[in-house]
């Protein structure tokens, strides 16, 4: 975007201190939690549209991303019970617990040309760091040219607490057995007196923190998720994002952020109504303003549906996830549109050259391939 239509943007017709903010992103500069706040409760959607998209093109250019991936979830029986929660064995009908043998054989049929395995489920209690560390080594044997992406820092606070060593220790052995990077499950929003209403067994805000510190440490970078639109406030998500820029401003292992918008279909919160798209794409283009140092804004189509995922492409969003051709149960479950996402590569490049954007196929260190 050029410094004109940069510059037009300070014309609009909004108050000071909404312009005082559009000076400082103008200028590269932080936005702070109580300017964030006003961007919350002030800013109209065009305008932040405008504005993200700015930030948007300083850090990726017209470049969307895609990846050729496929999920797995081995189980959805959980020791927890978060109440947002349609997947795990509390409220689904229907309970599944993968063998290793079932779970090698998806690999096994998994299109020669897919980069990613994405594994995660629920907290099963008998399952450790053994089981899936040799889960890791025998996905390796028969891919190893697949990244491992797997493990929630719930999960993984769990499995390596039973073991009563600590994150640089579990997530170490991980490593040696293959695990490449960590999704971004399980942080909902790092307030623990939130946590406390919605998923108070899973790990706390601290824990969460804790597991994706010390994977960065390792070499081993990571997501960050946001569960919005239940009962949580804007100064809590804002909250939520300081700690994320904090942690990324340390050790910059995040690669990025991904805001999940709450499904409201067979969970305890069902009588929460689901936010509007005005509210989702605001909260799209505010994440892409005060995360400043996260260099990806994830749109994930399979809970946000194609039609908002190719708008929130005009909302700040550079990254589409996969052509995910799977089973993934975690939104169909809570209601999303996509009771069967699949998407192919023709499809997911017309989503994105529709919008006018470049689709770049990517690895899952968003290496350019191809
Ligand atoms: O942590 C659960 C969310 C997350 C509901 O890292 C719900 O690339 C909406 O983390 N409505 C797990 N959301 C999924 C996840 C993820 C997804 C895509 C990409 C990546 C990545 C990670 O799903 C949970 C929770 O926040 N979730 N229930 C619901 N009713
Ligand atoms: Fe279990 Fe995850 Fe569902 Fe919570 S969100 S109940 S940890 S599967």
């Amino acid at each position: 975007m050029n410094s004109e239509i940069n510059e037009d943007i300070l014309f609009f017709p909004v108050d000071s201190s909404l312009k005082k903010i559009a000076e400082k992103i103008l200028k590269g500069q932080r936005i702070d939690a109580g300017e964030t706040l006003l961007l919350y409760e002030n800013a109209g959607l065009g305008w932040l549209s405008l504005l993200s998209e700015i930030v948007r093109r300083r850090l990726n250019g017209n470049d969307v991303y895609y990846i050729r991936n496929f999920h797995i979830e081995p189980t959805n029986i959980c020791v927890n019970r978060c109440r947002f929660c349609s997947y795990s064995n509390h409220f689904s009908k229907k309970s599944w617990d993968l063998t290793i043998e079932e779970m090698l054989d998806s690999v096994c049929k998994a299109d020669a040309t897919v980069r990613e395995i994405h594994i995660t489920g629920a907290v099963h209690p008998e399952k450790g760091l053994q089981y899936y560390g040799e889960l890791f080594k025998k996905v390796h044997d028969i891919r190893p040219d697949l990244h491992i992406k797997a493990l929630s820092a719930v999960e993984l606070d769990y499995i390596i607490k039973k073991e009563g060593i600590t994150n640089a220790e579990g997530l170490k052995y991980l490593k040696d057995c293959g695990l490449n990077s960590i999704p971004g499950g399980g942080a909902e929003i790092l307030d623990d007196t939130l946590r406390k209403k919605i998923c108070e067994t899973k790990a706390s805000t601290r824990e969460w923190l804790a597991v994706h510190e010390a994977a960065h440490r390792l070499g081993i970078t990571s997501n960050a998720t946001m569960l919005y639109g239940h009962i949580e406030t804007y100064r809590q998500r804002i909250l939520h994002m300081q700690l994320l820029r904090d942690l990324q401003d340390q050790t910059g292992g995040f690669n990025a952020f991904i805001p999940l918008k709450f499904r409201n279909m067979n969970n305890e919160l069902s009588g929460i109504s689901e936010t509007s798209v005005i509210e989702d794409m605001k909260n799209y283009a505010i994440a892409r303003l005060f995360l400043d140092n996260f260099p990806h804004l994830k749109g994930y189509w399979p809970m946000l549906g194609k039609p908002m995922a190719q708008l929130a492409l005009s909302f700040g969003v550079d990254d589409m996830d996969g052509t995910i051709n799977d089973s993934t149960r975690i939104y169909s479950l809570a209601g999303a549109e996509e009771q069967t996402p699949q998407l192919t590569v023709s499809e997911m490049k017309t989503i994105i050259q529709e919008a006018h954007r470049i689709p770049v196929e990517r690895d899952s260190l968003y290496n350019k391939v191809n």
